[in-house]
C-alpha cells in the first residue's frame, strides 16, 4: 500500500487527482471498493528519477475520474490505501488544525478530553541573573515541550491572523483563540523599556511522558533580544487592524517595541545563557525581523519614519521563525497602498516574484508536487506549508500565474497528507496512515497522539536527534523520517507548523 502515494483524505470529484507510484507501474486501474468493478483505467507518465527520495517513479493521473465514491488503485503487484473522491474530502481537518492551539495553553485550567489538566507554569518567573520575578503566565506551549518562545509565537500568530484576513469564510473562534497568545505576549515586554524577553520555560527539558501541570521546576525569563522585540512589534502591530477595541494599547506596545530597537542597533543574537538548555530560536541577523516590524508600523500608522527605515535597508523575505521577510512584504503591499511608494512597491514585488519563482521551480518537476527541492531539514513540513502560503499570498500580484499558484499550494496539501516518498499523513489524525507516535508530552503521557497536528517531517541531517540517526541513518533525504516519540527533530509538532498548514485549509476554503 505505501507504494502508492496519494492524499489519502481524498479528492474533491473536479480536483486535479495524482498518485505517485513505483517505476515498474506503467498502467493502473482504479476499481470501486464495493464491487471490484472499474471505474477508470489509465496509463502513468514516463518514469522520472526523483533525486531526493533516490528513486524513480511515475506519476498517474486520475483527474478524469469525478464519480464521487471509495475506490482502491492497483498499479503492478501493489494496491491503494483507499482513495476517497467526494464533496468534502477535507471535512474536520482545518477545525482540528485550529482547535489544536487550544491543546497548547498553558496556565490554565483546560478541558480537552483525554488531555485535560490542571493549570500548569502558574509560578512567577525569575529573571534570569537576578532576583526579580514576572508574572509571564498564559500563552501556547511552542511544541512537543512547554517553553514558550517569543519569535516562533510571532510567527504562529501571524499565520493565523493572515489566514483570518484571506479566508473567504472565516472561523468564528479565530480572534479569541488568537487573543490568548497576544496577551502572554504582551506580558513578556519588560514596561521599563519596552524590550521583550526572548522566552520563558525550565533550566532544562523534563521527562518526554510528562503532563504540563506537573513541570514544577523553576520558570527563567531569558534576556531581552532584537529578534524577539522585532517580531513581538511586528505582530502587534498587525494585530492592531485585527481587534479594533485594543488597537491603542497593542500599537502602543509595538511603538515602545520599535523604540527599543532603535535604542539598541547592534543587539547580539540570542544564545542560551549558562545553565538554560531548552529552545534557543537564536538566530544569524535581526535585520529581516527588524524590516518585517517596520512595514507593519508603517501599514498601520503611515509613520513616515517607519518608511525611511525601509527604503534605506534592503528587501527581506520568507515565512519561518527565523527569516520572516515575506511578512513585511506582504503588509507593505496589501495595506500601506495609499502611502506607498512606487519604486519600493516594485522592487518589493519583485522580491516576492523571486521567491515564487524558487519554489515554483522545483515543484514543477516533483513527481511529488512539492516544491522542498532537497530542503528535507528539521521542520521540511513547515516549509512545505510557508511556501504554499507564499504562493497563496502572492496570487493578486501575478495573476497570470493565480491559478498555478493555488494549484500548487494544494499539491503542498496533498503531499502532507500522503502523497509523499514515505507515505505517511504527517498530520495526527487524519488519513490511513497518520504519524501515530508524535514528539509531544501530552501525547506521549496519554499514550495517544492529540489529533490535527503538523509533525516535523523529513530531515536529512539524521544526526540531529538520536532516533532518527537509529533508524534513517544513510536513507535519502525525503525518507529520513521515523514516526517514534523519541523522533524530536522529524516528529515532533509545534504552533508555528501548525500554522502554515491552517492557512492552507482557510485560504483554499477546503
Ligand atoms: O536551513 C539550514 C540549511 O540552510 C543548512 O544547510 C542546514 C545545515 O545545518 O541547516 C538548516 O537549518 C536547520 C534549521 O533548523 C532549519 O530551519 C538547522 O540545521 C536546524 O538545527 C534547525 O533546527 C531548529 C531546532 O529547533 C534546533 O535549533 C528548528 O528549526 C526549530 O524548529 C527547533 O525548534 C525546537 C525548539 O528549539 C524547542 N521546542 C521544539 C522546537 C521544534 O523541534
Ligand atoms: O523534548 C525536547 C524537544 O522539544 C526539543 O526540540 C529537542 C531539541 O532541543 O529536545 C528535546 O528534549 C530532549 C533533550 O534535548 C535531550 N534529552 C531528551 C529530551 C527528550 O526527552
Ligand atoms: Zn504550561
Amino acid at each position: 500500500m505505501k507504494t502508492i502515494r496519494f492524499n489519502q483524505l481524498g479528492y474533491r470529484p473536479g480536483d486535479v487527482k495524482k498518485a505517485t507510484l513505483p517505476e515498474k507501474a506503467e498502467a493502473f486501474r482504479i476499481l470501486r471498493t464495493g464491487d471490484n468493478s472499474a471505474a477508470y483505467e489509465g496509463t502513468a507518465a514516463p518514469a522520472i528519477h526523483d533525486a531526493p527520495s533516490g528513486e524513480t517513479v511515475r506519476v498517474a493521473d486520475f483527474s478524469a475520474l469525478t464519480e464521487e465514491g471509495t475506490f482502491v488503485l492497483h498499479a503492478a503487484d501493489a494496491q491503494s490505501y483507499p482513495v476517497y473522491i467526494n464533496a468534502n474530502p477535507y471535512n474536520g481537518l482545518r477545525k482540528a488544525l485550529l482547535d489544536f492551539f487550544h491543546y497548547q495553553k498553558c496556565g490554565v485550567d483546560l478541558a480537552c478530553g483525554l488531555w485535560s489538566h490542571p493549570a500548569c507554569h502558574t509560578s512567577l518567573a525569575t529573571v534570569y541573573g537576578t532576583e526579580m520575578k514576572k508574572d509571564v503566565s498564559g500563552g501556547w506551549h511552542d511544541a512537543g515541550d512547554y517553553g514558550r518562545y517569543v519569535v516562533p509565537a510571532a510567527k504562529a500568530v501571524a499565520d493565523l491572523l493572515l489566514a483570518h484576513e484571506f479566508a473567504p469564510n472565516k472561523d468564528a473562534d479565530l480572534l479569541d483563540a488568537v487573543w490568548f497568545e497576544l496577551e502572554w505576549m504582551l506580558k513578556m515586554q519588560d514596561e521599563a523599556t519596552g524590550g521583550v524577553y526572548h522566552k520563558v520555560s525550565c533550566h532544562h527539558f523534563d521527562a518526554l511522558d510528562e503532563m504540563p501541570h506537573d513541570e514544577l521546576n523553576e520558570l527563567v525569563l531569558c534576556p531581552i533580544t532584537s529578534t524577539a522585540t522585532a517580531t513581538f512589534a511586528a505582530s502587534m502591530a498587525m494585530a492592531a487592524r485585527f481587534y479594533p477595541d485594543k488597537k491603542g494599547q497593542l500599537l502602543a506596545a509595538a511603538q515602545k517595541a520599535w523604540d527599543w530597537l532603535t535604542a539598541n542597533p547592534d543587539a547580539p543574537m540570542f544564545k542560551n545563557p549558562e545553565g538554560v538548555f531548552t529552545g534557543g530560536y537564536g538566530d544569524r541577523s535581526d535585520k529581516d525581523e527588524r524590516f518585517w516590524a517596520a512595514c507593519e508600523l508603517f501599514a498601520a500608522t503611515g509613520n513616515e519614519t517607519f518608511h525611511e527605515y525601509i527604503k534605506e535597508g534592503e528587501i527581506h523575505t520568507g515565512l519561518g521563525w527565523n527569516q520572516v521577510g515575506t511578512y513585511g512584504i506582504i503588509a507593505y503591499l496589501y495595506h500601506a497602498k495609499d502611502k506607498d511608494n512606487a519604486e519600493l512597491t516594485d522592487l518589493m514585488k519583485d522580491a516576492l516574484h523571486t521567491v515564487c519563482r524558487q519554489i515554483m521551480n522545483p515543484y514543477k518537476n516533483d513527481p511529488y508536487g512539492v516544491s522542498l527541492g532537497d530542503a528535507y531539514n528539521w521542520g521540511s513540513n513547515m516549509t512545505v506549508g510557508n511556501n504554499a502560503m507564499t504562493l497563496l499570498l502572492a496570487r493578486p500580484f501575478f495573476p497570470q500565474k493565480a491559478a498555478d499558484f493555488t494549484q500548487a499550494a494544494l499539491d503542498h496539501l496533498h503531499y502532507l497528507l500522503g502523497r509523499n516518498p514515505v507515505s505517511y499523513s504527517y498530520i495526527t489524525g487524519f488519513g490511513a496512515n497518520p504519524a501515530l507516535y508524535p514528539h509531544h508530552r501530552p501525547s506521549v503521557a496519554k499514550g495517544q497522539a492529540v489529533p490535527g497536528m503538523v509533525v516535523g517531517g523529513p530531515n536529512k541531517f539524521t544526526q540531529q536527534d538520536p532516533a532518527l540517526k537509529e533508524h534513517c541513518t544513510g536513507f535519502p533525504p525525503s525518507k529520513c523520517y521515523v514516526d517514534h516519540k523519541d523522533s524530536y527533530s522529524g516528529n515532533e509538532i509545534t504552533i508555528y507548523w501548525n500554522s502554515p498548514v491552517y492557512f492552507m485549509a482557510a485560504v483554499l476554503d477546503i
